[in-house]
């Protein structure tokens, strides 16, 4: 394919090597403006979607996640947590949604989830949050389907669980569990009919072409992700990886173009990583197809953007905060 060429926009889960490797090599302006031009074809270009993400549990996780401070392997000063109480969590949802947010993402530092009172709380937590008439989404580690089925009669609307990187790259950033052990667990919420969100981490040392075999790896599962969340590596004191430079914008831009036309359908969040962008390297993002972000000074043990550089970034852009699906779907 060359540059003039416009990619077609159809919905594929076939994709191949080369040509993944092609679009992702386009000139960068030509990649932005065929991914936006999909973009165009599926979505509002002025809407984007405000996330909010909640540590219900936090720190203290037995896997050794080289990125993660939450990793017991290693010494970042994250405090090691029991789970919130089911008020706390409501609180904390009904405030993001008076501030906005119109999707509640909970996360647990747990490498599974056990069927036990704590797993009960959170499908609690799952069914009041849903009650407030936000989408709720949540990322517990690894499930059975037995278990994503409980989730989703508690109203839970997409599950996060991310690829992170490419099958080669994994292990050198993982080690407690496999490749195959996401894949399964991704398996398992579809089969429940709970929507995937699943995307990765750039900035880790891995290659372009890790970053594009994971891509084809989300691209070329059927469906697609609903939700497809690209990081940059928020390099944390104490992690393996805390001396990483962070991710050029650039790679950021050609990650998110590349997702969005490989994915059409999907919603591309710009998520971790945010801090180290400038406002107008994080506009290329939303024209390069990324509608959906998260909000709130907070990610889940970092810092994210304030709410009030968000304002200046929609309110310079244009860009409008997405309606949930369900407003959408109400009569
Ligand atoms: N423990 C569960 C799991 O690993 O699936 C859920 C929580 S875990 C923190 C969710 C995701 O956050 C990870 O898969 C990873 O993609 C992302 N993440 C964690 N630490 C990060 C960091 N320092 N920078 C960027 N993304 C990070
Ligand atoms: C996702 O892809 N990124 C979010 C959410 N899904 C769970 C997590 C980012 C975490 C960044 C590091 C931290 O704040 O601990
Ligand atoms: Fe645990 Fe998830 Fe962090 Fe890995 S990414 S150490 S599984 S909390």
């Amino acid at each position: 394919m060359d540059s003039n060429q416009t990619i077609r926009c159809e919905i594929r889960c076939d994709w191949k090597k080369e040509e993944v490797f092609t679009i992702y090599r386009l000139p960068l302006l030509d990649l932005v403006y065929q991914a936006s031009t999909i973009h165009r074809t599926y979505f509002d270009p002025g809407e984007v979607q405000v996330c909010s993400l909640l540590s219900i549990k936090t720190g203290g996780c037995p896997e050794d996640c080289a990125y993660c401070p939450q990793s017991v392997e290693y010494d970042t000063g994250v405090e090691a947590r029991p789970l919130l109480q089911v008020d706390e969590v409501v609180k904390r949802a009904s405030d993001a949604k008076a501030s906005g947010a119109t999707r509640f993402c909970m996360g647990a530092a747990w490498r599974e989830v056990r069927d036990n009172k704590d797993f009960d709380r959170v499908l609690e937590m799952i069914r009041e949050v849903n009650d407030l008439g936000l989408e709720v989404c949540a990322t517990l580690g690894m499930v059975t389907e037995d278990q994503a089925r409980k989730l989703k009669n508690a109203g839970l609307y997409a599950y996060n669980h991310n690829l992170d990187t490419s099958s080669g790259y994994y292990k050198s950033i993982i080690t407690t569990r496999t490749y195959r052990d996401r894949i399964d667990t991704i398996k398992n919420t579809r089969r429940a009919e709970i929507t995937v969100c699943s995307g990765g981490i750039i900035g880790m040392g891995e290659s372009e072409e890790d970053r594009m075999e994971m891509l084809m790896t989300l691209a070329n599962l059927d469906p697609h992700p609903e939700s497809v969340p690209i990081n940059g590596l928020v390099a944390v004191e104490g992690t393996p990886l805390q001396n990483r430079s962070p991710v050029s914008p650039w790679d950021f831009v050609r990650m998110i173009a590349t997702a969005r036309i490989l994915m059409p359908e999907s919603m591309v969040r710009l998520s971790a990583g945010r801090m180290q962008l400038s406002l107008e390297a994080q506009a290329l993002c939303f024209l390069a197809g990324a509608n959906s972000i998260f909000a709130g000074d907070k990610l889940l043990t970092t810092p994210n953007q304030t709410i009030d550089k968000d304002k200046e970034l929609f309110s310079a852009l244009g860009l409008r905060p997405r309606k949930p699906f369900k407003e959408e779907n109400a009569v």
